[in-house]
This record gives structure tokens, sequence and C-alpha cells, in this order.
């Protein structure tokens, strides 16, 4: 048997990480609109974070920082002159605008694209696809960039097949991995994916369609009797479950999730037990954890990992502990005879303040051994690549960063040698479009 292995691509925090209360359906997003955000705090949880994934023995990759801001866009919206004007006049004339151009959520990786592991798709191949994450602007122009990231980082054509993303906008609005699961006995046997899509609510709009995620299925060449499609509910989306990894996480043979994840929880049940009779589903009841506790503590926007030893632990934000309701539940589910044996909390409240958990800055990807060597080495972390990233941060982070103070062009230069910086250490070359 072929060993796989999960690998986990962070999404390294950029420099401009802050909360222009962007994002549409995410309360977080909301709640902390105009507020000061540390990007330098940012960054530094999400490497505290990857380290001790090394740590507890599994391998961690991530992704750099997409490049802002993003003059190209600013400019094809009519804003014209030497770079500086640019922002300038988008600082006067389109704030809103300007902050879209400045947004640092590409750093949510676990919406990069979903990824088909090559033991599942019937070309041996591992495939990709770029979510074109149609439902709000400023995600929307990570699509392309995400695809060029994807392929420099999976280059070999004869191992990684790279599909754009989706045609079409909110029509087939896709947002990658968040909205999908896969179920297996092990990583090493041939899995089934669950797709979940979403339907409008009375108060959100679904960002993942459902011919979204056929579309992807196809792609990535799954068998039809080993992908099932189910509704989230829409409870839980107008409860703030923007993605469903807000309520629900898959890993190997356990399904992790709130009773309301789906619109029609029996038939989800009985179509995934029949599709993956091994699965053992760990569910918390309305009563254990009500919708609105799940959304604010992000107990299932947990990492689900299995160990090198065999077992599963939990991966939580402090948010989790702090809640009494879902503690208790993660407690109760520890301590039980079921397959999840520990539970590890981590800070990530740079993050979470805009509703990014633990699995939102993440793309989980099962990679066997000669996949991982066929891949760009210089985005898999050690100990030392971890100190290299640090030091870089620590000396081009800002601590403190006001929606304001996108307007400022010095931050924009600011920003520029962050980038450029990183491509150096990276061996990148000139990536970014500023530097060509
Ligand atoms: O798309 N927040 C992101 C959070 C993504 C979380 N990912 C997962 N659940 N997988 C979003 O809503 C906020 C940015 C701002 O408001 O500036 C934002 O885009």
């Amino acid at each position: 048997m072929t060993l796989y292995h999960e690998v986990n691509f962070d999404g390294l925090i950029g420099p401009t990480h802050n909360y222009a209360g962007l994002a549409i359906g995410n309360l977080a997003s909301d709640r902390n609109k105009g507020a000061t955000s540390n990007p330098r705090a940012a960054v530094l949880q999400g490497l505290a974070k990857m380290r001790a994934l090394t740590k507890l023995g599994l391998r961690q990759g991530f992704l750099p920082p997409q490049e802002r801001p993003r003059l190209d866009i600013l400019r094809a919206f009519g804003f014209q002159g030497t770079d500086r004007q640019v922002i300038d006049a988008a600082a006067r004339v389109a704030p809103d605008l300007l902050a879209n151009c400045y947004s640092a959520s590409s750093m949510w990786t676990a919406n990069a694209a979903t990824v088909a592991p090559s033991i599942d798709a019937e070309d041996g191949k591992v495939h990709f696809t770029a979510a074109n994450l149609a439902g709000n602007f400023h995600r929307s122009i990570e699509a392309a960039e995400t695809a060029r990231i994807l392929r420099h980082v999976f280059p070999d054509a004869s191992r990684f097949a790279h599909h754009p993303p989706l045609p079409g906008g909110v029509h087939f609005g896709d947002e990658g991995a968040a909205n999908h699961g896969r179920l297996a006995p092990s990583h090493s046997e041939s899995g089934v994916h669950l797709f979940v899509y979403g339907e409008d609510g009375e108060k959100f709009p679904a960002r993942q369609k459902r011919a979204a995620s056929e579309a992807v299925a196809r792609n990535h060449q799954l068998s039809a009797d080993r992908c099932i499609f189910a509704q989230q509910s829409r409870a839980a989306l107008d409860a703030g479950a923007f993605h469903n990894d807000v309520v629900g996480v898959a890993n190997g043979n356990v399904l992790f999730l709130h009773e309301q994840s789906f619109e029609d929880r029996d038939r989800a049940f009985a179509e995934i037990r029949a599709a993956a009779p091994f699965v053992e589903i760990v569910e918390a009841s309305a009563a254990d954890v009500s919708l609105g506790d799940a959304v604010s503590s992000y107990l299932f926007n947990s990492q689900l990992a299995t160990l090198p030893d065999g077992s599963m632990a939990l991966i939580l934000p402090r948010e989790t502990e702090e809640n009494d309701a879902a503690r208790a539940f993660v407690e109760r589910t520890v301590a039980g005879n079921g397959p999840i044996a520990a539970a590890h909390y981590f800070d990530v409240r740079e993050s979470m303040r805009n509703g990014g958990g633990p699995a939102c800055l993440r793309l989980r990807i099962l990679l066997n051994e000669a996949e991982l060597s066929g891949m760009n080495q210089n985005f898999i972390l050690d100990d030392a690549a971890i100190d290299k990233l640090e030091a870089w941060a620590e000396a081009h982070y800002r601590d403190r960063l006001h929606p304001d103070d996108l307007k400022d062009p010095v931050f924009m230069q600011e920003t520029f040698a962050a980038l450029e910086a990183l491509t150096r250490i990276l061996g990148m070359g000139s990536y970014y479009s500023f530097q060509r």
C-alpha cells in the first residue's frame, strides 16, 4: 500500500491584515469592522500554530501572502497615474474599494482550492481546483493568483493537475475545501467525498453552490458513487456558518459536526453511512452546544488530525476553551471511548476576529512520498524555516493597523518591501507584479 500523509498548507498571514468588515455573513468580520489589528501578532500566531503541528509530528507547508495592494485592480477601476497617485485617488473617492484591494484574506487557505488526492482520482494525479470565491469582491480577486501559486508550489504536470477557478461568478460560487470533507478508513485508502453546498438563507446568501461542487467533483475525476452532495442547513448559514467548516470537519473515518449542520440531517447521514459504512459520527446536539455557541466558539473550525501514533487530535482556538458549553463538549468527547483522543488549544485571535479559525487557516492535502518530493520544497516548513519567517515578520510587520492607515502610500511601500524580502528568502525570483 502506498502511504499518504496529511500535509497542511497554512496561509502565511500578510502584512496588510486588517479589520475592514468586508465579509458577508461573517459575524466576526462585521463585529470588528473598524478595529485596529496587529498584523505582526497575527502572522506570529499563525507560525506558532504551524510550529506546534510539526512538533505533533505532522508535515507542515504554507502558501505565501498574495500581492496587496492590488494596484492593477484599482487601475482597472479607472484610477490612474503613479502608484502613489492611484492610492491617493482611491483613498479619496473609493475607500471601500481600496480596502478590498488591501485585504489579507488569502490567509484562509481552506478557501484557496478544493483538492483531491491521487488515490481517489481516476488518472492517479492530485487535482486542484482554485476557488472562485465569487461571493465577496475582496475574496474573488484571490482566485487567479491562487491558481498561479498552486502551480508554483506543485509544478510537476505528471503528478499534479490544476484546474482554473470555475467561471460564472456567484451563479457557480465555489469557496474551496471549507465546504468539502473526505472520509476514508485511513489516509492511504480510497475515500468518499462529502461536498456541502448552500441555498440562500433568510439573512445571508449561500456562498457555495451545488453546481459548483458537482463541477469540482467532475474536474477531479472522482467516481460518482463516492461523492455525496448535501445541503447545509439554512439555520446554520443564518447563524453565521458562512462556510460549512464552521459547523463540521471530517478526517479519516471520523465526521465531527453539529446536529444542525445539514438541512436534512437524517437523509445526509443515511447517504454518508451508505457510501462510507466505516464512518464514526461524533455529533454535538443543540442541547450540548447551541448553533450560536458553535459559531462564536468555532468549536467545529478545529483541525482534526491523525497523529503519527494513529490517534486523532483536535486543534482548537482559545475561543472554544473560553466557551463553557463548547469546552465541556470537547472534554466529554476526549474523555469518552470515541476516536478523538486529545485537544490542543491555540491563540489565533487576530484571524478569529475576522472569522478565521485554525481550520480556515489551512489547506489540507494528502500526498504520498513521491508527490511530496515532487513539490517545491521551499514551501515545506521545519524549525529553521519557521525561525526565518518569524525574523522576517518581526522586521517588516506593523503591530498596529487601522483601516484608515491603508490610505497612506507609505504603507504600500512597506508592504511591497516585506513581500520583496519574502521572495528572496523563498527563492521565488520576481514573483510579484510590482517586482517586474
Ligand atoms: O471569507 N473573512 C473570511 C474568513 C474565512 C474563513 N474561512 C473558513 N471558514 N474556511 C471570509 O469571510 C474578513 C475580511 C475582512 O472583513 O476584512 C474575511 O474575508
